[in-house]
């Protein structure tokens, strides 16, 4: 359930790009492709202590962030910290009690 939403909010954030260049029926790659991209330019941006991967506090303000955008404010409907707080322990796959950006790439591609 977290994946199919959060995949929708990472399109979201290319969607000017995918709208000047539609490509052909092959979507998934695209989409995963989409989603490594997004990882990358979005990272260090959420990463606000810089210290290479995410926090819960960190990681939860970036998927609220693409989970409003997606869903704009049915969202807001959710118990978005508790929502967070279980996407962050999924997406830990580890248990390290902090995201890398190859976790978050996983868990965002599903
Ligand atoms: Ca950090
Ligand atoms: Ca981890």
């Amino acid at each position: 359930m977290f994946r199919t939403l959060l995949m929708v909010g990472a399109l979201a954030l290319t969607a000017p790009a995918l709208a000047q260049e539609q490509p052909d029926a092959d979507a998934q790659p695209d989409a995963k492709a989409n989603v490594t991209a997004v990882v990358e330019s979005e990272f260090d941006t959420y990463d606000s202590d810089k210290s290479g991967d995410l926090n819960e506090q960190e990681f939860s303000t970036w998927l609220i962030a693409l989970k409003t955008q997606a869903e704009g404010e049915k969202a807001k409907a959710t118990d978005l910290q508790k929502w967070a707080s279980a996407a962050f322990a999924q997406a830990d796959a580890d248990n390290s009690k902090a995201v890398s950006p190859a976790e978050l790439t996983t868990f965002l591609q599903g």
